[in-house]
């Protein structure tokens, strides 16, 4: 059974501040059996992926088949990525199917009616303190900050934020049926992948995907400067996060194929949301793997390892989201990758299925 722990890893997860810090060695964090193991507590509802759920729904229409191909994944851009993306490695894949944008609302919604799937921050949750009401943590624009360390100034606990409520409060998601869903956490998006038949995207499939075809670039579009010319994604314009020049158009999401796609395709693969990989999260993973021979298909460490929190267990996150800026993250780069808790989702973490050629896949 998952175990939440409660607000202050929530808050631990949902911060870019391991983009600011150095890649000391720490014990690794294990996978204590939770976030794939079945039934969770909530509050009398069984959510067990359900086999009867498999392939059962959702509209594949929007989904685009990438070829077989090989590529260099990780950083060659020694200015803004961080030592977790390096070295550079030669990678192989098979061809895949994969979502052109980010898993919507009205998506998320036609799951969770024909399910009855309750979301983790639906659910109570036991933590040191006590039952803790259903919530998760929402980004607020303060008015002025101390430092950029300590996210807790622009991230707030909201008792009653889930998808359906994705600021807390009465906000609802009326007119928002083509934002990208949130408020989502790793089991949500995997329960939502299955009902789909498909699964979450490894971390290779999902950068060969936003590089579109460019080798070794920066950018899902290539190496042009993100805030240069036309708005070509959805981050965080101004200065972060007091202020918000709002030239692509949106302070927090934006609809689903607001900005161009990729060459392949693909929208929103930079900004927009967080998109959740299937592959545990490790600082050290890419120089591990590092081969002279390419890599075939890799899904990622056997287990996660953070030296900012060993304590929780956090799989990939990528693409960045509309709170990415160049003085904090700039993780809108094809490189960039992010750990983010299994049982956390926030109102910028989202998700898109891929599924293989075949139905096995
Ligand atoms: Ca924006
Ligand atoms: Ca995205």
């Amino acid at each position: 059974m998952a175990l939440r722990l409660g607000p202050w890893a929530l808050v631990c997860a949902v911060a870019c501040a391991s983009c600011l810090v150095g890649d000391a060695p720490q014990p690794d964090c294990h996978d204590a059996g939770g976030p794939d193991t079945g039934v969770q507590q909530t509050g009398g509802v069984p959510v067990a992926l359900d086999a009867e759920w498999w392939g059962m729904g959702g509209d594949d229409t929007d989904m685009i088949w990438v070829d077989p191909g090989e590529f260099w994944m990780g950083a060659t851009d020694d200015d803004q990525a961080l030592p977790r993306e390096f070295p550079v490695q030669r990678v192989r894949l098979d061809g895949f199917f994969m979502d052109a944008h980010e898993v919507t609302n009205a998506q998320f919604a036609a799951f969770v009616k024909a399910t009855g799937y309750v979301t983790v921050a639906e659910r109570v949750f036991a933590s040191a303190q006590g039952e803790v009401a259903p919530g998760s943590m929402v980004f607020r624009q303060p008015k002025e900050i101390f430092n950029l360390r300590d996210h807790g100034q622009w991230w707030q606990w909201v008792t009653g934020a889930s998808w359906r409520h994705p600021i807390g409060g009465e906000g609802g998601l009326d007119s928002l049926a083509q934002y990208p869903v949130v408020h989502v956490a790793h089991e949500d998006a995997k329960a939502y992948a299955h009902w789909r038949g498909g699964r979450l995207p490894t971390e290779a499939e999902w950068e060969f995907a936003a590089r579109g075809g460019y080798d070794r670039q920066v950018y899902p579009w290539g190496s042009e400067d993100p805030v240069a010319g036309d708005p070509k994604c959805n981050i965080w314009e101004g200065r972060f996060p007091v202020q918000n020049e709002m030239k692509d158009g949106f302070v927090a999401t934006a609809p689903v194929k607001t900005y161009p796609p990729n060459r392949l395709g693909f929208y929103d693969m930079a900004g927009n949301v967080w998109e959740w990989c299937s592959d545990w999260y490790s600082s050290v993973h890419f120089r591990e793997r590092q081969r002279l021979e390419a890599l075939l298909n890799p899904l990622g460490p056997d287990t996660c390892h953070d030296p900012v929190d060993a304590m929780t267990p956090k799989r990939v996150i990528r693409g960045g989201s509309f709170l990415c800026n160049p003085s904090y993250c700039a993780s809108y780069r094809v490189s960039a990758r992010m750990p983010a808790a299994f049982d956390t989702g926030t109102n910028h973490i989202g998700f898109r299925c891929v599924r293989g050629a075949s139905a096995s896949d």
